[in-house]
């Protein structure tokens, strides 16, 4: 399978910037992957998307199979092709939001039986399914393993029932997905907060061989930041270097500027969409919400260090009013610059890198949060 090209321009500390080259185009590390769960980043144009810096954007394995379906996407001429965006897209495999979604599902070695949770309608993924789903139907660049997300908190035992059921999972994954020139598949290593778990199991995916990335699942699952700190400076350690590594649904922006110093590469969640059409703005400051009080006559523009129209052309009044009247364009905008921030953020990191400048970065940011 392929194990697309990723090279390293510069290290600073635990943490590093480069380039991770896909068919449908370059992916600049560290990098932030807007969720499109449903063949749409929420409220936010594709082109918009791709003019805050987005490079790649990830879409979902378990919405997408009950509506429009599978099969049906690929009649449509796959994912990209549907929702209009051309460069690189990653899909989860799926496991993790029958987990979080679905009411009544059986899990097995086989794999997992769930009822949809939108209209009831039984279900199965395993990870043969999942893989042919991601990779055969809708055409993503870079697949996820099927993994199960293991429950926090959970004994040691638990989590190592449930590492083991990832790692014989991730096998019949990468049986499963075979030779591809233009598509990769990432692992996904489990353990929960356990350090001897997370070293084991990033070991043990290492070994299977042939994966092009690795994940670090079952974090921001309520452990808090600083458990989740405590296990990425024992997981990345155990990573390979060569390769990127993705902490997936994180997270805040501290979470990711805290992930990036300890050497992970990409991320994905959706706080700049969900918490934008509930009228919250991201800043360097931290969140505020714009249907307080006190915007109602500020003039200045929602954020004018983001390079990006929402960001610079409206006034924080105007959205005030936008969203205290439950006008559509409101959530659009603090959806758009939200997206903005984010990649703003990533942007300044990756120079930061290069400048061997990310102690000072992380030390000012840490400090600039109210
Ligand atoms: N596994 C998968 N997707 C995920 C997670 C996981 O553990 C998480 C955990 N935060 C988010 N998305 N497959």
């Amino acid at each position: 399978m392929a194990v697309f090209p990723f090279d390293i321009h510069a290290t600073d500390g635990a943490a590093r910037t480069g380039t991770l080259q896909t068919a449908r185009g370059d992916i600049q590390t560290p990098a932030f992957m807007p969720v499109g769960t449903a063949a749409t980043v929420k409220g936010v144009y594709m082109e918009q998307v791709r003019q805050t810096g987005a490079d790649v954007i990830l879409g979902n394995t378990y919405h997408l199979m009950l509506r429009p379906g599978a099969e049906r996407l690929a009649r449509l001429g796959g994912l990209h092709h549907f929702c209009g965006w051309g460069g690189p897209m990653l899909t989860d495999s799926g496991g993790f939001q029958v987990w979080s979604l679905s009411k009544l599902r059986k899990m097995s070695e086989q794999g997992v039986e769930f009822r949809s949770h939108i209209d009831g309608s039984r279900h199965m993924l395993s990870p043969e399914r999942s893989m042919e789903i991601q990779a055969d139907l809708l055409g993503a660049d870079i697949c996820m393993q099927f993994d199960e997300c293991t429950a926090y908190p959970s004994t040691h035992e638990q989590a190592r029932t449930s590492m083991e059921l990832s790692l014989r999972w991730g096998e019949r994954s990468l049986e499963r997905f075979g030779d591809r020139p233009d598509q990769t598949l990432f692992a996904i290593v489990q353990g929960s907060t356990f350090e001897d778990l997370r070293i084991e199991s990033a070991a043990r995916s290492v070994s299977l061989g042939g994966y092009g990335g690795y994940a670090i699942g079952g974090l921001a699952v309520g452990e808090g930041h600083e458990a989740m700190c405590r296990v990425l400076d024992f997981t990345c350690p155990a990573l390979p270097t060569d390769r990127p590594r993705y902490l997936m649904g994180v997270g805040k922006p501290i979470d990711i500027v805290e992930a990036v110093y300890r050497g992970v590469d990409m991320f994905d969640c959706v706080i700049p969409t969900r918490s934008g059409r509930h009228g919250q703005v991201w800043a360097d400051t931290g969140p505020y919400n714009i249907r307080k009080a006190e915007f109602a006559e500020d003039d200045t523009p929602l954020d004018a260090t983001v390079n990006c129209p929402a960001s610079q052309t409206y006034s924080k009044a105007y959205v005030h009013h936008l969203i205290r009247s439950q006008e559509m364009l409101g959530q659009m905008i603090l959806s758009w610059h939200n997206i903005a921030y984010f990649q703003d953020l990533m942007a300044r990191m990756r120079r930061a890198i290069h400048a061997s400048e990310l102690d000072a970065f992380v030390t000012e940011f840490r400090r600039g949060l109210t």
